[in-house]
């Protein structure tokens, strides 16, 4: 684990607001049946998670700045740090009642970002990682997986929502990386496929018309791990560029490749 105050104020805060998340996920099976879903439901669950890590990291370090998928961007006095914030990643999967959701908590500090914090609360799994220090999964150190033959590779992607993005651009994409690899998934949280490149669960992710809520902790998570993050172009700017490719050096290099010629 990394013993550090900034990890700490991040840990506590994403365990804090994943309370109330893990309870409402509970509630989300039974509301499945009724007419109007749980839709009004998720989303003041989502919301209370966000105030809940807003309120935390204002109160632990007051002067950075917060991006907040619902809320939107708080200016702070220190212009130097900012938050990105994702209480709940995974909206589609929590809505269905499928147990693979996230909190993604990452901080930028000058333009990079210098620590993340993702938490799957129904897994009881939280990946941490800060620079020079290292990522982990609860206590195991984590390394990005060393498989160099895209035959065997496991390759996550992620597709915008509907009437968002360049569907067709994708399922050129996708055609192209199931020609060549072992399997293909969509798992619906950008987070935790970040997180599981990190731990090598994952060989490969890549997804466009993403926002920086969904990816910064998990950038850090990758390069701490030893992996590649790029934009899905092989752009060095993943969060500028609202996308992202990530994987071990050899694979990394070989998908931002097969993607060019998918558009070509
Ligand atoms: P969400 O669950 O917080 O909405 C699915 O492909 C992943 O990408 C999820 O992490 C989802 O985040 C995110 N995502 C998909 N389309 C998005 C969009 N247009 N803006 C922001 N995030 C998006
Ligand atoms: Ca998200």
């Amino acid at each position: 684990m990394i013993s550090s105050p900034l990890m700490t104020v991040m840990v506590d805060a994403v365990r804090k607001a994943a309370r109330s998340l893990k309870r409402d996920f509970g509630e989300v099976e039974n509301l499945q049946v009724s007419r109007k879903g749980p839709g009004n439901f998720v989303s003041a669950a989502d919301r209370k998670a966000e105030e809940t890590l807003r309120d935390a990291l204002m109160k632990a370090r007051p002067g950075y700045g917060l991006v907040l998928e619902e809320e939107g961007k708080v200016e702070g006095q220190d212009k130097s740090h900012t938050w990105h914030v994702d209480p709940l990643d995974g909206t589609t999967n929590f809505l269905h009642g499928i147990p693979h959701f996230a909190i993604s908590v990452g901080l930028e500090r000058e333009g990079q970002i210098v620590a993340g914090v993702i938490y799957d609360p129904v897994k009881d799994e939280l990946f941490v990682a800060e620079r020079g220090k290292g990522a982990y999964l609860n206590n195991r150190r984590l390394r990005v997986s060393g498989r160099t033959d895209m035959a065997d590779a496991l390759v996550a992607y992620g597709s915008p929502y509907l009437g968002r993005g360049d569907h067709g651009k994708l399922l050129r994409e996708v055609a192209a990386v199931m020609a060549v690899t072992g399997g293909a998934r969509r798992f619906g949280s950008a987070a935790l496929d970040l997180a599981y490149v990190a731990c090598g669960r994952s060989d490969l992710y890549w997804e466009r018309d993403i926002q920086t809520w969904d990816i910064a902790a998990g950038i850090i998570l990758v390069r701490e791990a030893g992996g590649f993050v790029t934009s899905a172009d092989g752009g060095d700017q993943p969060l500028a560029a609202r996308s992202v490719a990530c994987g071990n050096e050899t694979l990394h290099r070989e998908l931002v490749g097969i993607l060019r010629k998918a558009n070509a």
